[in-house]
């Protein structure tokens, strides 16, 4: 972005409601969005931050069959749990709208009436897949093959996930319909198509595409591939009955194409928020003005939709701004492996916050410091320990901690008064101080302008450093004996950078700016205070004084990595040693097993033993000790208090010099998962299991 804007319009693009949101959503697109917009308004720009839920579309529809409910209810589940997790992580929009409503409908239904009266689409007759036992034409996702370009099974209609390559259906080998697993047919329709590749070649679209130039590498890179094969012309519309219908006579089960309505959704949505204000008159203001930004924040897959496909649509239709710039990130892997919503390998917003209550800050610092802005990159929870335990306690933490304190012992509590001193040590730190100080505040400004979320952050982590190093350097609490008269001035001085802290935490940390900001009487937090020398005025008091971050345990982390474990759904595969079945025995065989229900009174690892619980286990006619192999699937703290299926006449076994006296029933499929078999309601220990 070269020019310099007062108005800017961000969006953050619009997640599908067919599941709730996970850190990858929030690390790829909503964080460093609302980090960007946070940072906007301090200055006194005038932003709107436009996003809201995409109701529409094959994946709506796919989780609908899934949950055997109507794709109405599935969107309507999830609209809510995500406007949820998205406020309780202080993403500051201004509307959250959503693609069902009825806004949304006229607003597309509109929008594509105008390109259809400007003759912009191409009607077209095509064959497409159509599967005669459920009688309906194939979206996309309906259909699976062979990737024509790399060879591996799975690929989509639209798209292969192992080589990234943008598919036409009828190009897949072997083609499948996913819906009743049969080869589909092809059948004639008609849809209108937006001709790509003629608009490619207008002037108005080699005009526009130059400034991707200034744009990061990841867009330039994919536009350019995409752009130098050519584009092929692409249906606006399909044959689906979820969607908005196609406002056409001839029309009938016909949808908009969910890539045509979902940008549309940022338009509606900011019509809406507008309405709502009573300002409806600055629609323009926002969306047709050159003196606005528009900025679209998304994920990597949808780059070719933001950068390529809605500005084509923009201008087709005529007056509307183009994208200023569109900072797309690369993806988050989670512990080793990519994030997937249908494996349930995921860390979830509203679970991390049953968890982790109250800690919101620290998942927004840790996910800053490895946004992914050039490449993919992970979380771990021991990596997530680290930073928090590290940065936030041990550096941020601790300095403003160590000045309030100090403050409340020196002087009751109040900012003290500095004076002309002449301490050469003073001096000499003072000086280190603000040199590092201006140069963090530089650097972290420029990154921010430039969407440099990750080095922002760590830019404003050098702030604390330096205040901790001046502390170290200056010594107060020794000071304070030999020449408390400094020692004021350099508390005064360390308190005016925990003010210059709270001020530009509000864009990473906004609860934390808010505590620290109380602390020390901070009321107003626009920007302008970073170049102030006094924030805070001398003899003002303290406000509450409180531990901002505390430090995370070990336990927290091994709970959290077994609950990924347990709860990842594997794609099963059945081993042989698992079809296999053992031979047959009689029931009286059977007989001789005596199973019962046990209560877990009692659980602790096994020292040395990785694998292992000892468990107490109460029969009801007598309590046992129990070694268990589940260690790698359950804390102690899971099994205390668990009902379990218990075999108590099988002949006691000597495990590590304990001998244990009886064995839990588990299902197991041998490598990743073991789960605990328990009765489906409570029922007495001892009851006999046949
Ligand atoms: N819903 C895809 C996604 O959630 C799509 C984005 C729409 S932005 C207009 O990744
Ligand atoms: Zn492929």
């Amino acid at each position: 972005m070269t020019k310099a804007f007062n108005k800017y319009l961000i969006t953050a693009a619009l997640p599908y409601a067919n599941g709730p949101v996970h850190i990858g959503h929030l690390a790829g697109c909503y964080l460093p969005a609302d980090i960007y917009v946070r940072y906007l308004k301090a200055k006194g720009k005038d932003v709107l931050f436009i996003c809201g839920s995409d109701e529409h579309g094959v994946p709506i529809t796919i989780k609908a069959k899934k949950e055997s409910i109507s794709p109405q209810q599935v969107v309507d589940k999830y609209h809510q749990i995500m406007k949820q997790a998205f406020a309780d992580f202080g993403i500051d929009f201004s509307y959250y709208g959503r693609t069902s409503s009825e806004t949304h409908k006229e607003t597309a239904q509109a929008f594509f009436k105008k390109l259809y009266d400007k003759g912009v689409f191409k009607e077209e007759i095509t064959s497409q897949f159509y599967d005669e036992s459920a009688q309906q034409f194939l979206a996309d996702r309906y259909i699976t093959g062979t990737c024509p370009k790399c060879a591996s099974a799975g690929a989509y209609g639209d798209q292969c996930e192992k080589c990234g390559t943008t598919l036409n259906a009828t190009e897949l080998i072997n083609p499948t319909s996913t819906l009743s697993g049969n080869k589909p047919v092809l059948k004639e329709t008609k849809n209108w198509f937006l001709p790509m590749g003629a608009i490619q070649e207008s002037a108005e679209f080699k005009n526009y595409i130059e400034r991707i130039d200034t744009w990061k590498s990841n867009i330039k890179g994919q536009c350019n591939s995409w752009l130098s094969e050519g584009l092929q012309p692409r249906a606006m519309t399909r044959d689906l009955d979820w969607g908005v219908p196609v406002p056409l006579p001839d029309a009938d089960g016909k949808v908009l194409y969910v890539w045509f309505d979902a940008p549309i959704g940022y338009i509606s949505a900011t019509k809406e928020y507008l309405k709502q204000e009573g300002r409806l008159d600055e629609m323009e203001s926002y969306w047709n003005n050159d003196e606005t930004a528009l900025i679209h924040f998304i994920g990597k897959d949808n780059i070719v939709f933001h950068a390529i496909i809605f500005p084509m649509m923009l201008m087709t239709h005529g007056n509307f701004n183009l994208p200023e710039n569109i900072p797309a990130n690369e993806f988050l892997n989670l512990e080793g492996d990519k994030i997937s919503t249908s494996k349930n390998w995921a860390v979830w917003l509203h679970e991390y916050l049953t968890d982790l209550p109250d800690r919101q800050d620290e998942l927004r610092y840790v996910l800053t410091s490895i946004s992914p802005e050039t490449k993919d990159s992970e979380f771990t929870w021991k990596d997530y320990q680290t930073r928090v335990n590290s940065e936030l306690v041990s550096i941020f933490g601790n300095f403003v901690n160590r000045v309030a304190v100090l403050c409340q012992k020196f002087y009751e509590g109040n900012v003290p008064t500095p004076n002309a001193c002449t301490n050469e040590l003073y001096l000499k730190a003072k000086q280190t101080l603000t040199t590092d100080v201006n140069e963090s505040l530089t650097n972290m400004e420029n990154n921010l302008n430039l969407v440099k979320i990750r080095d922002a952050q760590a830019d404003w982590m050098n702030i604390a450093r330096a205040g901790n190093k001046f502390l170290a350097e200056t010594e107060p609490w020794k000071l304070i004996k030999t020449d408390p008269e400094t020692v004021k001035t350099i508390l005064f001085d360390a308190v005016q950078l925990c003010a210059k802290l709270a001020i530009s935490a509000q864009v990473f940390l906004p609860k934390t700016a808010q505590k620290l900001a109380a602390m020390f009487g901070v009321n107003d937090l626009s920007w302008n205070g970073l170049n102030a020398h006094h924030i805070v005025l001398p003899g003002s008091a303290l406000g509450n004084v409180e531990i901002l971050f505390k430090p995370i345990e070990d336990e927290l982390v091994e709970v959290q990595i077994q609950k990924l474990n347990q709860k990842r759904t594997q794609v099963p595969v059945v081993t042989p040693e698992q079809s296999a079945v053992k031979p047959e025995i009689s029931f009286d065989d059977f007989s001789k097993i005596d199973l019962r229900v046990g209560l877990v009174t009692a659980a602790e690892r096994v020292p040395k033993a990785d694998k292992l619980l000892k468990l107490q286990v109460d029969l009801g006619f007598e309590e046992r000790t129990i070694l268990s192999g589940i260690a790698e699937f359950y804390t102690p703290e899971m099994m205390l208090g668990k009902h379990v299926a218990v075999i108590v006449n099988l002949a006691p076994r000597k495990i590590r010099g304990v001998e244990s006296q009886g064995m839990l029933l588990m299902a197991g499929d041998g490598k990743n998962k073991l789960v605990s078999i328990i009765p489906e309601q409570g029922i007495e220990p001892g009851s006999e299991i046949k």
